[in-house]
């Protein structure tokens, strides 16, 4: 079950990162945080603020199952159930507001030096920008559109394989799980 594994992993990190206050289960307040910093992280505007809230709300309610806080094996067994549509619902606000704010001139896709001030602007290792950014762009044509940033987003989260294309979204994989 290594494939598995690696999911677990992942979630496993995602879930430190969300516990914003640290005391190793995860709530609303913490996803609430999480939503903040992200919003900050991205300079979003107040709209784009106030839509990754409700998408973080959103996501809560369906990982939560009405409880006031989860445990990280229960987040790691809620995420594992998510089926694609639900997790493309939750997430596709998200992928719009981080599209919005990364396409800085507002083309509607992504270029390599706007990823490159993404990467900068949240404090990812700008040296692995580049490489990031070839995985990430599948189709070679030099900008990653929304359907790019989509997919990367469901993999990132999700996928079982630590060789996709989509776990390159926040730098080199093996980076994620240390
Ligand atoms: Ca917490
Ligand atoms: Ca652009
Ligand atoms: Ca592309």
């Amino acid at each position: 079950m290594v494939e598995a594994q690696v999911q677990g992993w992942k979630l496993r990190a995602i879930f430190a990162a969300f516990d914003a206050d640290g005391d190793t289960v995860a709530s609303a307040a913490d996803f609430a945080a999480t939503s903040a910093n992200m919003a900050d992280m991205m300079n979003a505007d107040s709209r784009q603020r106030a839509a990754l809230k409700d998408a973080f709300d959103h996501w809560w309610d369906a990982v939560s199952g009405g409880n006031e806080q989860i445990t990280v094996q229960e987040w790691v067994a809620a995420m594992s159930a998510l089926d694609d549509d639900r997790f493309d619902e939750i997430m596709l606000p998200i992928v719009n507001v981080m599209v919005e704010t990364v396409d800085t001139d507002g083309s509607g896709d992504v270029s390599l030096e706007e990823f490159q001030r993404f990467y900068a602007g949240v404090g990812l290792d700008l040296d692995m920008a580049a490489e990031a950014f070839a995985h990430l762009d599948r189709d070679h044509d030099g900008a990653l559109d929304h359907e790019e940033f989509r997919i990367a987003m469901r993999e990132y989260y999700l996928s079982d394989d630590p060789n996709a294309p989509g776990s390159w979204l926040m730098g080199p994989p093996a980076a994620t799980g240390t």
